[in-house]
């Protein structure tokens, strides 16, 4: 832990630190920029090869297609009835709250919506190379789960793939550790850029839309999560989060599901009795596909984007924003700023600007580390739920 350790404190320094070199050396800094950006591609580099592994080793390693049945469809169930009511929050504050930000004039865009049918086609790959050069990361994701459905199917002969792509896993795992050392120089030159460019004033005006996002979270993750986790397994949860709460804590310093996904692992296992075959199945999807946090961050950044150019949205196209939210989280991938990348879903499925992201994106970093911190608080509570749903015979 100590390197992790290190690197929280030197990102959250660094973080500061870039406020105020991006204040004082605007112009040195701008020259600097391209810095930051390489840090995000060093980032995005191990995306689709990671989830795709990550995926496909969980679902091999279950015991059987029975408990592959029995926990998928339940999972699937969960996982989505909990971001959708983490988006009903973040939608039912926005309308609210309604946070807007004043923007240069620019022309207002006309808003269309991209129909349903494409957003659902969008699930299915039509070439999987394709997909892992565009990191289309949900096409990515079903094409794991039904290789690895493929490979349960077919036994003991499928045996050289779990070798294989375990031994992938793990490196592509280590890769993304030795890419996060790189953080704190990236954030620095990331946020102190952004800094540089935009000032504090987005800060300020931000502040409405960035307490609408605070509150939301905190509603799932002290409200809704804990409830829901006393009520199918009667645990108390301020008990169970002590003894889970390294790995939220880890992720919120690194703001990435993917880099915490050893330790929520290794505290479900070892601190909340969650089985190894659940652990090894919820606990990777989840990082990947479970992101309470995020769908409620994209909806409401996709709302506040709305307000601040002026739109009014009908409520069907809230409705639309509300299941792109869903499916944006979902394809998001455990790494930091990755709800931001997905977000251009959810703006593109109403018609907004994706130059709207440029308004949001002064506080993103601290809405990263806060949204990341819920969904591995999420995907721990669904690993005990899901646990408790095990039936009697499978918990040989
Ligand atoms: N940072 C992502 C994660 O690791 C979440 C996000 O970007 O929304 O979960």
């Amino acid at each position: 832990m100590g390197f992790l350790k290190r690197i929280e404190n030197q990102t959250l320094l660094a973080i500061l630190l870039a406020v105020v070199v991006g204040i004082s050396f605007p112009s040195v800094v701008l020259k600097f920029s391209v810095i930051g950006k390489a840090f995000l591609k060093l980032l995005k580099m191990v995306v689709a090869p990671l989830i795709f592994t990550s995926v496909f080793i969980s679902l091999l390693n279950l015991k059987s297609l029975k408990t592959l049945e029995r926990l998928g469809l339940r999972t699937i169930i969960y996982y989505l009835a909990t971001t959708s009511l983490s988006v009903l929050i973040g939608l039912l504050l926005v309308n609210l709250i309604k946070p807007s930000a004043e923007i240069g004039a620019s022309e207002i865009p006309e808003l269309k919506t991209i129909s349903l049918s494409e957003l659902f086609l969008g699930l299915f790959p039509e070439n999987i190379v394709k997909s892992f050069a565009h990191t289309e990361v949900i096409p990515i994701i079903f094409f794991a789960m039904v290789l690895a459905l493929a490979a349960l199917k077919i036994g003991e002969k499928a045996r050289p793939l779990n070798l294989f792509f375990g031994a992938l896993n793990e490196t592509l795992l280590t890769l993304t550790r030795g890419i996060i050392r790189l953080t704190p120089a990236g954030v620095f030159f990331l946020v102190a850029s952004l800094v540089a460019k935009e000032g504090l004033s987005p800060l300020i005006s931000l502040w409405e839309y960035a307490g609408t996002v605070v509150l939301g979270l905190a509603i799932h993750g002290l409200v809704t999560l804990p409830f829901l986790l006393y009520l199918f397994t009667r645990t108390n949860p301020w008990r169970y989060f002590l003894a889970v709460r390294e790995a939220p804590l880890l992720a919120l310093s690194t703001a990435s599901s993917s880099a915490t996904l050893p330790v929520t692992i290794e505290v479900a296992e070892e601190k909340a009795g969650v089985k190894p075959e659940v652990a090894g199945f919820i606990l990777p999807l989840g990082s990947t596909v479970n992101m309470d946090g995020t769908a409620l961050y994209e909806a409401v950044a996709a709302m506040f984007i709305a307000y601040s150019y002026g739109l009014k949205l009908t409520l069907s196209q809230q409705v639309v924003i509300f299941l792109t939210a869903v499916l944006a989280s979902v394809g998001a991938a455990g790494i930091p700023s990755a709800g931001l990348v997905t977000m251009t879903l959810v703006l593109q499925s109403v018609g907004l600007p994706l130059e709207g992201l440029g308004l949001i994106l002064a506080v993103d970093r601290f809405l990263d580390m806060l949204r990341t911190s819920i969904n591995v608080w999420g995907d721990l509570v669904g690993a005990k739920i899901i646990d408790s749903w095990l039936p009697k015979e499978a918990k040989h």
